[in-house]
């Protein structure tokens, strides 16, 4: 090798090492920095934050849940307590026809339910794809607090809920079956937009600490495929809990929203500033500006943050959601993407 070249060799690899070093080290305080940067800005924000009084919210207009749940929140019941009892009058609504007993089967004749929890700590449990059980959010909190993992699937999920004491339960009512046997003439797979599928529940509560949890419980899209999950049941997707932030959580075409991680989005959304109604139509934004597909589905989000703002927003107009505070149970109509204008 001529000198030239070794000079120029090394001075390219001197070059690499001190590079390499330097951003190392940048990398090093950045994390450093963000990690302190975090908590303070963390801490701050909870500490400069007027604790509300307690509030529970929820997708559609299932008065009764937000009723229970707030009244609840009201007696001094945590958040997660008055939530899992919340979705439970759902559940067990045998007229709402996407979630607990009652609801629409797959295509083969199955009701398989989905759910998931979230607690203030931080902590999630979930369950999918589960037959015979009615209150699948209660059984999500138990994967959480009874177990080693976050999500328990199918048969295990089951067999889990009986070592749990939960009831065996026949989901699949006469009704139901007959509007499947029915659907069977024609087998027509398309869920029309606020029609059917559209009772999902997910709810978000803070309680009188402050605190805030969440769930979300549903049997999915009507005639879905054996075995298909939706967003729901999935953590960052159906629903997402940051008690430094707040919380947020999506019903309607699920793959959609699994595709964009919605409701985590939408906690980081809200964490670096932006409101809740904010944060859901940029949410919104990151599907509509995809393509026109989304004119085929709704998707619909609702978050609360520490303070106890709310926001929803959703792609077609016709989503409501519910909200109960000071005694008082409103539906709320969202706001929506304007079709119209794209
Ligand atoms: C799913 N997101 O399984 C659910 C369905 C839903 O109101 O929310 N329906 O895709």
């Amino acid at each position: 090798m001529n000198r030239r070249k070794f000079i120029n060799k090394s001075a390219v690899a001197g070059a690499g090492i001190a590079t390499g070093a330097s951003l190392m080290a940048c990398n090093d305080l950045s994390t450093e920095n963000r990690k302190k940067g975090y908590n303070a800005f963390a801490k701050a924000k909870n500490e400069n934050i007027i604790k509300p009084s307690p509030i529970a919210i929820c997708t559609w207009g299932f008065s009764g849940a937000t009723a229970k749940a707030g009244e609840l929140l009201e007696n001094g019941t945590s958040a997660l307590d008055a939530i899992i009892k919340g979705v439970a009058v759902e559940e067990e609504n045998i007229k709402n026809t996407t979630v607990g007993i009652g609801a629409t089967p797959d295509r083969e004749g199955n009701v398989t339910l989905d759910a998931c929890v979230m607690n203030p700590e931080g902590d999630c449990g979930a369950v999918l794809a589960v037959e015979n059980i009615v209150n699948v959010a209660a059984l999500a909190r138990k994967v959480m607090e009874e177990t080693p993992h976050v999500i328990l699937a199918g048969k295990g999920a089951e067999e889990f809920a009986y070592e749990q004491g939960f009831a065996r339960q026949k989901l699949l009512t006469e009704e139901r079956k007959e509007a499947w046997k029915e659907w069977l003439k024609t087998s027509d797979y398309k869920p029309e937009i606020n029609i059917e599928n559209h009772d999902t529940i997910g709810m978000l509560a803070i309680d009188s600490n402050g605190d805030i949890a969440g769930a979300c419980t549903t049997s999915g899209l009507g005639y879905k495929m054996k075995g298909r999950v939706g967003d729901s049941p999935i953590i960052g997707s159906g629903l997402f809990i940051d008690n430094e932030v707040g919380g947020a959580v999506a019903t309607g075409m699920g793959e959609e929203v699994l595709k964009t991680v919605g409701s985590f989005l939408i906690v980081e959304l809200m964490r670096s500033g932006m409101s809740p109604q904010a944060a859901c139509e940029e949410a919104i934004h990151r599907i509509t500006k995809k393509g026109p597909r989304y004119k085929d589905f709704q998707i619909a989000y609702i978050a609360m943050n520490k303070s106890g703002e709310t926001g929803s927003h959703c792609i077609h107009e016709g989503f409501t959601m519910m909200k109960y505070q000071n005694k008082k149970n409103e539906n709320i109509l969202s706001s929506f993407y304007d079709t119209k204008n794209s």
